[in-house]
Formats: C-alpha cells, structure tokens, sequence
C-alpha cells in the first residue's frame, strides 16, 4: 500500500486548492491512476486501522439492492448517517442503480445479476461494465442531501460511477472510475470495497481474482485533514504486510454473502486515526 501514501503525497505536492461543494475546501489534482494485484495480499490500508467491517457491511447492503440506511445502523455501521432522512432512505443511490435500473419502459435492469451471467457465458466481452451514473436520478447541487431524498432523487452522485471487468488467462480484474475522491476518508473504504466485490465475483465465476485498478478524476484531501494530526502522522508510519481475504463457502449466488463468509487474516495496522467527513 506504499502507493496510497504516493497518491497523498502527490495531492500535496501537485494539488491546487478549491472551493467544493460541501464548504469545506480542498486540494485536488485531476486523473490518477493505482492498481492491485489482488494476488499480492489484500489491499487494506495498513497505516491506519480501516474499519473492515464497516466496509463489508456496506457492500453487503449495495449488493442486496437496499438504499436504506436502517439495517447498516442496526449493524452499527454510521458512514451514511450524515446524508439519510429520518426515516433512512437515501434515494436512489448504488443499491437501486446496480440492482433495479429503471428503464424507459417501465422495467428495472438487475445490472449485476446480468454482470455475472455474461462472465459466465462470454468471459470476453468488453461491455461487463456497471454503471451507477445515472442522469435521471442525480441531486439538484443546490438542494440539501435529505431535501434531494424527499424530490425521490439520490442523497449523493455517485463518486464511484462505473466500473469494468476483464477476464484473461483464467483471472478477472475490476477497473473503477471514482468522479471524486476523498482520499483519506473514503478512498481506502473504495478500494477494499472493490477488491472484496473482485474477489466475490471471481468466485461466483471460477475464476481468480487478478488486478484492481483505481482510476480517479478528482482526487482530494479536504483541508480539514492537512494536518500533523492526520495526513502529516498516516504518512510518518511505514507500511505492513498485506493481510489476506478468506471466503469460507461459496453462497450460490452474488447476493447471498454474508459477514461469517467473509475473513480477513494476518492485519496489523497502525492505529486508526479520526478524522471529520465532509457532508
Ligand atoms: N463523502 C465524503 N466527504 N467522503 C466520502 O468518502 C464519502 N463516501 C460515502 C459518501 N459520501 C462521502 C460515504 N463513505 C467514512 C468512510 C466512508 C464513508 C463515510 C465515512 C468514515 O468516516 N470513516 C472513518 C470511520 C468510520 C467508522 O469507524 O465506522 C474511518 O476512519 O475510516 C465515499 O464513498
């Protein structure tokens, strides 16, 4: 994960500050790319302690299509608090676009269960593309999250807006292409995010997991985070040795993981370390 610690040093060293939408302030430079060769360990930020479960449950949520944020509190999982109505619901963000895209005429298109059948049956396709970017549903930027939720319009674009897979020599690899990314807070959640759905998929399709590749437009640390307490002490810390991911069963279909599926061995990160999220 030496690389994480290059892409906060290069927004550092290359970014330009800039208004955003959340008042906030950042530094942002524009179109990076990282990549993970899910072979070498899994890719979970050993600098600072990432909350595992926090990122399984979320991604658990994603694939069983909900975009309410009631059973992830009731996991104790917080991360999209901030941006939910009072009754949880969040519009329709990643959960309806990969599971129930509406179309024109009236049906939704399951994105991923149609994902899966294609790798299986055209492992060479070049379209096994997802797509959560959709128009129709965006927020109005001037309205709040929760006011957005209520004009039945997502709380939030979505910042990881598609991503591809490819298969070759018996491995499948994932490209994402994140519009706007929080490098400290929620890049190292994106990243082990993608890796665990790469290995889930690679299973679901005998096949192995090959390389993550993280493509990101604009890449930022918000300004609340430059500081020796944050940004300054994650890069003072050297690296550890990658854990790695156990699946302990292969559930019959995509949506049917659960967390005691799920095990991750052998990490020893340094310390979390706290930091504000924008809103
Ligand atoms: N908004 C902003 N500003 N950054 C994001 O990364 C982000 N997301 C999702 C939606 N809006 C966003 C929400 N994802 C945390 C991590 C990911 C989030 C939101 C919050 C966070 O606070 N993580 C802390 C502790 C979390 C915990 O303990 O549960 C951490 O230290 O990692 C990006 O997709």
């Amino acid at each position: 994960m030496q690389v994480y610690l290059e892409l906060l040093r290069d927004v550092i060293a290359n970014g330009q500050d800039q208004i955003d939408r959340t008042g906030v302030g950042t530094r942002a430079v524009f179109g990076r790319q990282v990549r993970f060769n899910l072979a070498d360990g899994f890719p979970l930020l050993t600098t600072k302690r990432v909350p595992f479960k926090s990122v399984v449950g979320e991604l658990l949520w994603f694939l069983s299509g909900s975009t309410n944020n009631t059973w992830l509190r009731e996991q104790g999982i917080s991360i999209w608090n901030e941006w939910a109505t009072e009754n949880g619901a969040l519009g329709p963000i990643y959960g309806a676009q990969w599971r129930a895209w509406p179309a024109a005429d009236g049906r939704t298109i399951d994105q991923l269960a149609e994902l899966v059948t294609s790798i299986r049956q055209r492992p060479h396709s070049r379209r096994l593309i997802i797509s959560a970017w959709n128009p129709a549903d965006l927020p109005d930027e001037t309205l709040s999250p929760q006011d957005n939720v209520r004009a039945g319009r997502m709380a939030l674009a979505p910042c990881h807006c598609l991503f591809q897979f490819h298969v070759a020599q018996e491995r499948i690899s994932c490209q994402l292409y994140q519009r706007s990314a929080d490098l400290f807070l929620g890049v190292p959640f994106n990243i082990a995010s993608y890796a665990l759905l790469t290995h889930f998929i690679a299973q679901q399709c005998d096949l192995e997991p090959g390389e993550l590749i993280h493509t990101f437009g604009d890449l930022h640390l918000y300004r609340n985070h430059l500081t020796p307490e944050i940004v300054y002490q994650q890069l003072e810390r050297e690296p550890r040795a990658l854990p790695r991911l156990v699946l302990h069963q292969r559930p019959a279909t995509l949506f049917e993981y659960t967390f005691a599926d799920i095990e991750i061995q052998g990490y020893d990160p340094h310390p979390a370390i706290r930091a504000p999220i924008a809103v």
